[in-house]
């Protein structure tokens, strides 16, 4: 594709679905073995903090156990050879693209390998379990809550994706339902701006009609093939 100089890229659970981390709607995934509102809400965390803690610490021990896949690696390889503009923003929490090679990545609903302290409101690296309450590495209270971001909670960094999105000339969606917003109006913004807007998915999402282009397969074989074709090769 000629004349693409800035490119705006969403992921969503469907790009690590291959590397063997639940999705949240597809069959057994994550939400049919959980309520959202009881480990996805402040309410939630308020009601009961250890089964949220538990919840999370299940997803971040399981992080160590998969790897990343070619939809991140090709990722990781755009940032390295486009010459142009790349925002890269996920809606997921794992650390995937990081592991596939990405080294800037917008995590807009937060990292399960980051902690966030309820005391003293400082985010910190985290990688351990955190039912059992462990102190902040900064205050050392027992306050840390996994630092992503809950339902009727605002998504991270919102301005900086939104400048991006009203002056790009391409945005991609890879393996997202389009069901949580403001995530899902992300290509509407873009659709507005003039964007020519791609969506890479295992089936057509809520937001298809919204695309120009939808390519439906894994995104282990679709991602690497755009980037080949965005490339030259
Ligand atoms: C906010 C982090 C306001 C935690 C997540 C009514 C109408 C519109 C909106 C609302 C409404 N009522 C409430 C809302 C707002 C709400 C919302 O959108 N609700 C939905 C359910 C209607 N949104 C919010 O609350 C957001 N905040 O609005 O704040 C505000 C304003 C001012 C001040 C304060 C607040 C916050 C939402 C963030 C919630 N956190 N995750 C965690 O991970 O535990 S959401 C979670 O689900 C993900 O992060 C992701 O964002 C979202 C959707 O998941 P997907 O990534 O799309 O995964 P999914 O399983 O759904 O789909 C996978 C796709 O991949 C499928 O299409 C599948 O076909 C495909 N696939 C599968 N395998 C493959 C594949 N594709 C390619 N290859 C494969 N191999």
């Amino acid at each position: 594709m000629t004349g693409i100089n800035r490119i705006v890229i969403l992921t969503g659970a469907g790009i690590s679905a291959e590397s063997g981390i639940d999705t949240f709607r597809s069959a057994g995934g994550l939400w049919e073995q959980h309520r959202v509102e009881d480990v996805a809400t402040p309410e939630g965390f308020a009601r009961d903090p250890d089964l949220v803690l538990g919840f999370y610490d299940i997803r971040r021990e399981a992080l160590a156990k998969v790897e990343p896949n070619p939809a991140h690696r090709a990722l990781a390889r755009l940032e390295a050879e486009f010459a142009g503009e790349l925002l890269l923003v996920t809606q997921n929490v794992d650390d995937l693209h990081e592991r596939g090679g990405s080294s800037r990545v917008l995590h807009m609903h937060g990292e399960l390998k980051s902690a966030l302290c309820l005391a003293c409101d400082m985010r910190s690296a985290w990688d351990a379990p955190m039912a059992h309450h462990p102190p902040c590495p900064v205050c050392r209270s027992p306050s840390l809550r996994p630092d992503v971001v809950w339902f009727g909670e605002m998504p991270y960094q919102m301005e900086r994706i939104y400048t991006a999105l009203t002056a790009t000339d391409l945005f991609v969606s890879i393996g997202t339902s389009g069901a949580v917003y403001p995530a899902a109006g992300f290509v509407q913004e873009a659709r507005m701006a003039g964007a020519h807007t791609l969506e890479l998915n295992l089936e057509p999402s809520e937001g298809s009609h919204f695309f120009t282009e939808s390519r439906h397969g894994p995104a282990g074989r679709l991602v690497p093939e755009w980037v080949d074709e965005l490339l030259g090769g």
